[in-house]
């Protein structure tokens, strides 16, 4: 990254000339705009939600998409991007994640043109914000059982059900809705583009989270509510849709934490040069600086890896088992770096007034979505073995 000891490898050697443009107009922003408010909108479980349209002239939404006001840049630009936004917080890199990944590309990718036209523009300017509802209450890592239902009614289709830990849910002016529907005869799962304001859908906050608190997070439910059926994405059919978005979400994700294990590092670093126990800087202890060559060393393989796999997906030769094995490394070793940065700080490393604390919790929650830790596992197991080690 920036620092020289945080870029031993000189990654920096392996950017062109947009991509670390790209990233530093991202990173100033970060530092200008977020980093001084963070704080107090963690505390406070609020979201910045005035920053959306100075993210939205940025281009991180959307960014990989073509057409429709979107940047049209590579997949590592847009790893560099939410990298950044990472550093700042991990819900601020959810906010964009969502947006761009999970709610943008499948209109782009499965939308009719109406509903392109329709929507991405002002997705892409942040003048209309979008959520992703995959999950259910007792759903969430084997989603292909949902029973979430769409019914045909003339014109219409009538949802039922419940989504659950929905990121921006209520804030969103459109929610894509994955719903099971009875296709002439076989049970098939569509996505639906449901409207805020649709007589029927609430959209609640959820309370008591200690993780991703400067993020907003909410049950959706779907009571009778009539989606036209041109709100359908007329495109996919299947669980290959929810996945292909997170296969998208997944590698923007890898990239990402490394932002949070970068902020950790550099933090714990500066901490344990300044703080003093017996009468010298920790950072002069032998047990220090091993933590704190883990950290970089970490750091240096998880940016290898994320930076190899946006190449990847840029060349178009991506599969899911790259992307769950690189999901799945950085964000445990980005905790772990969280984790061992705040025991740096000490008591301090229980305080807000350090970002240590603060990444660790959200990183719970990023361990957890875009399937948990041990959801990869087992795709990376069945990638292995050719056995399906995930039910019956
Ligand atoms: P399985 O039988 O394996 O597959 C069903 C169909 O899907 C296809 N498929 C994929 N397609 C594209 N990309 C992938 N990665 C795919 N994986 C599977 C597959 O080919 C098949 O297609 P077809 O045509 O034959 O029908 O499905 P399964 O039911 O056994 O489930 C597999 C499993 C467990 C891996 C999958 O369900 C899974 O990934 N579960 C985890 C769920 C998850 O990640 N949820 C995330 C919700 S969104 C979220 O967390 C947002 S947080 C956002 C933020 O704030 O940043
Ligand atoms: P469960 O599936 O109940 O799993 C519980 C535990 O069992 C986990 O440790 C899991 O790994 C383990 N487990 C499950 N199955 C197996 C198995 N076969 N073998 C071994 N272990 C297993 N979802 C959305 O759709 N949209 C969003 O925008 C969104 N945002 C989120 C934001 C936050 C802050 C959080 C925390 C979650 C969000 N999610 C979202 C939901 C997230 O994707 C799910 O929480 C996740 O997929 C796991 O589902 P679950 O919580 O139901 O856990």
């Amino acid at each position: 990254m920036r620092a020289a000891i945080t870029d031993l490898y000189r990654i920096e050697d392996l950017l062109s000339a947009e991509e670390r443009a790209v990233r530093d107009t991202v990173a100033a922003f970060v530092d200008r705009a977020y980093l001084p408010i963070v704080g107090r909108h963690f505390r406070d479980h609020t979201f910045p939600s005035h920053l959306i349209p100075q993210l939205g002239e940025l281009g991180v939404f959307g960014a990989t998409l073509k057409g429709y006001g979107c940047a049209g840049l590579s997949n590592v630009a847009y790893g560099l991007m939410l990298q950044e936004l990472e550093r700042g917080d991990s819900g601020l890199r959810s906010f964009a994640s969502v947006q761009g990944s999970l709610c943008m590309f499948p209109i782009w990718a499965y939308g009719s043109e109406a509903q392109k036209q329709r929507w991405l523009p002002g997705m892409a300017k942040g003048e209309l914000i979008g959520c992703f509802g995959l999950t259910e209450p007792d759903y969430g890592s084997d989603p292909g059982g949902m029973v979430t239902r769409a019914r045909r009614d003339g014109d219409d289709y009538v949802l039922n059900g419940s989504k659950m830990w929905i990121t921006n849910g209520t804030i969103a002016d459109l929610a894509i809705v994955w719903a099971k529907v009875d296709d002439g005869g076989a049970e098939s799962i569509r996505g639906f583009i449901v409207e805020k304001g649709m007589p029927g859908y609430v959209a609640k906050e959820i309370e008591g989270k200690f993780s991703l608190r400067a993020s907003y997070t909410a049950e959706l439910s779907f009571s009778d509510v009539r989606v036209p059926a041109a709100n359908m994405l007329p495109e996919v059919k299947g669980l290959k849709g929810p996945l292909s978005c997170l296969n998208k979400a997944r590698a923007g994700i890898a990239f990402a934490v490394m932002g949070a294990a970068v902020a950790c590092f550099e933090g714990a670093r500066a901490y344990s040069l300044e703080r003093k126990t017996f009468n010298k800087p920790i950072a002069g202890f032998q047990l220090t600086q091993e933590k704190l060559a883990d950290m970089l060393q970490e750091i240096v393989k998880g940016q290898l890896l994320a930076l190899r796999l946006a190449r990847l997906a840029d060349e178009g030769r991506v599969t899911p088992e790259q992307v769950s094995l690189a999901k799945r490394n950085n964000v445990k070793v980005a905790l772990d770096i969280a984790r061992v940065a705040r025991g740096v700080y000490g008591a301090n490393g229980i305080s807000d007034e350090y970002p240590p604390v603060r990444h660790m919790l959200n990183l719970e929650s990023v361990y957890t979505y875009e399937g948990t830790h041990e959801v990869h596992t087992l795709i990376l197991g069945k990638a292995i073995t050719g056995l399906n080690a995930f039910g019956n």
